[in-house]
């Protein structure tokens, strides 16, 4: 019998800034049932799942900033969500604004949970490609992740989900060879990875008819070098004034899309991943222990 993984993608549409915490819970609860029924094993859901993307706007008052943080997870606020996952049993991958306390120092990442089917923490990841910059630049799109949040310490860690080797990603991670391969190296079978990714980009005009493209294209590239399954969920349309783009997707280790999301809006794509397809997919082309040359791809001559 295949050894097989449904994936549920949650899609969001946009969380405006007037949104209370229950409410956007509420409406996380409702896509997971909606999964749930859909069939779904686990699910997924956006970077900064529980509020606006904040780092659209320069802010100073750090009280102001703390607000789009969760000092614990799950909190009271949250908590909901987790008793979901345990009622229905589908765990889910949840990005979020983590604020920590690490030897009396405060931190402030940009984070993703994996939390089981049984509702309880499995594991963390912190965004390590953090874009942007710390102060509005003349001429770009106002994106000041840098501002606010640390490049992520923990590496890229792979966790057991009921058998199944799963790591995580955040948003700009998936345009890096690196994430994919750095997964794929930890033993991962799938990569669930949320974004928050502005449609138009002030700098780059000429890019923009691209936007959908550079989404796709490099998380298919990854998934089919890397022999991955990833699931992939957009928070999407007119957030706070702003479009982001939509596009959430289930891609195969084929390189394929699988199913895609087909609104800017609440949605939830559902696909029953084989994973047994990796192994055939790495006979085919990826036997990394017979193929691959680490010992001989020379030095790296110039610092990048
Ligand atoms: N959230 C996030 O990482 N967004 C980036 C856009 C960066 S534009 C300066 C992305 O890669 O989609």
């Amino acid at each position: 019998m295949a050894r097989c993984l449904t994936i549920a993608v949650c899609q969001t549409g946009p969380i405006q800034r007037r949104a209370t915490r229950a409410e956007t819970v509420g409406r996380l609860v409702h896509l997971l049932e909606k999964a749930a029924a859909a069939g779904a094993e686990i699910a997924v859901f956006p970077e900064m799942a529980l509020t606006t993307f904040f780092p659209r706007w320069r802010i100073d008052d750090q009280a102001e900033i703390d607000a789009f943080f969760e000092a614990s997870m799950p909190g009271p606020e949250t908590q909901r969500l987790y008793n979901a996952a345990a009622r229905l049993k589908v765990g889910f991958a949840l990005g979020y604004c983590e604020l920590t306390q690490e030897n009396d120092r405060t931190r402030h990442f940009n984070t993703m949970d994996l939390v089981g089917l049984d509702g309880a923490f499995i594991g963390r990841y912190r965004k390590m490609h953090v874009p942007g910059s710390s102060e509005p630049e003349a001429g770009t799109t106002t994106h000041l992740e840098r501002r606010y949040f640390e490049p992520g310490n923990l590496g890229f860690p792979v966790f057991d989900y009921r058998g199944v080797r799963v790591g995580l990603a955040i948003c700009n991670d998936r345009r890096w060879p690196e994430t994919y391969r750095m997964l794929c190296l930890n033993g991962a079978e799938v990569a669930l990875l949320g974004y928050n990714t502005p449609l138009l980009l002030d700098e780059a005009p000429a890019l923009a008819h691209l936007r959908m493209f550079h989404n796709h294209l490099p998380m298919q590239a990854g998934a089919y070098q890397n022999t991955l399954w990833i699931g992939a969920a957009a928070k999407a349309g007119l957030e706070d004034g702003q479009a982001l783009i939509g596009g959430s997707c289930i891609i195969a280790p084929t390189g394929e899309i699988a199913a895609q999301a087909m609104s800017l809006d609440d949605e939830v794509i559902v696909h029953r991943a084989d994973l047994d397809l990796i192994e055939v997919c790495r006979k085919v082309n990826f036997n990394f222990a017979l193929y691959r040359r680490p010992d001989q791809y020379g030095r790296i001559s110039e610092p990048v």
